[in-house]
């Protein structure tokens, strides 16, 4: 049987990742596993890592990539079909160490989907949503936190798959459908 296939899909908090990943499953029939979202399902679960994750998350700290990525190849095997995006994995080298070790010839990685937007962009689209969200991680101190994680410990791991050629970039500053437009094209075959 042939590998499942992966596209990262990294960019600040509030970059639009989640948004614009909902587009693609509409199109393109991929599955989509937000790693937030797993470990937010994985925390309210009663699971024995619930309060682990809680702490990090609150902190808008980067939970180990032990859990995360036990819940990533969880969904995968779960999942009858067989193309992902994974929105916001892997944000630090413990989470890429973790996942090349972990899922080394198990999927291939076709490319990473970078959203590119504004700090400023990015803290007033968290702000509205922190109205009506409930995520305990959408307030100014652990925004804060969250922006700095991105900018010291997600942005190498873009440099890094840059490197590799495998970067897509989309500037993720417009509305919703003025950036799936562009979105879109990095999933029309060559
Ligand atoms: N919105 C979206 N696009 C818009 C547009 N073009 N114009 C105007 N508004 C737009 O969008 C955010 C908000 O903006 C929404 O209200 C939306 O309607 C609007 P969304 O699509 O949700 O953006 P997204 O980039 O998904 O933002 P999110 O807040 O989910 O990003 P984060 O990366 O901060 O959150 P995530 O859920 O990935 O991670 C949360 C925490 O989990 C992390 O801080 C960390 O503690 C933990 N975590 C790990 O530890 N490990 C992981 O691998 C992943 C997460
Ligand atoms: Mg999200």
């Amino acid at each position: 049987m042939a590998k499942p296939s992966v596209v990262f899909v990294l960019g600040g908090p509030g970059a639009g990742k989640g948004t614009q990943c909902s587009k693609i499953v509409q199109e393109f029939g991929y599955v989509h596993l937000s790693a937030g979202d797993l470990l937010r399902a994985e925390r309210n679960s009663g699971s024995a890592d619930g309060d682990l994750i809680d702490r990090y998350i609150k902190n808008g700290e980067i939970v180990p990539v032990a859990i995360t990525v036990r819940l990533i190849e969880k969904a995968m095997i779960a999942s009858p079909v067989q193309k992902f995006l994974v929105d916001g994995f892997p944000r630090n080298h413990d989470n890429l160490n973790g996942w090349n070790s972990h899922m080394e010839g198990k999927a291939n990685v076709k490319f990473v989907l970078f959203m590119d937007c504004p700090f400023d962009i990015c803290i007033e689209r968290v702000k509205k949503r922190s109205q009506t969200s409930g995520r305990k991680d959408d307030n100014d101190e652990t925004l804060r936190k969250r922006l700095n994680g991105y900018k010291n410990d997600t942005v190498p791991i873009i440099q890094h798959y840059e490197k590799q050629g495998l970067v897509r970039t989309v500037t993720s500053s417009d509305n919703v459908d003025a950036v799936y437009d562009r979105v879109r094209q990095c999933f029309l075959p060559d």
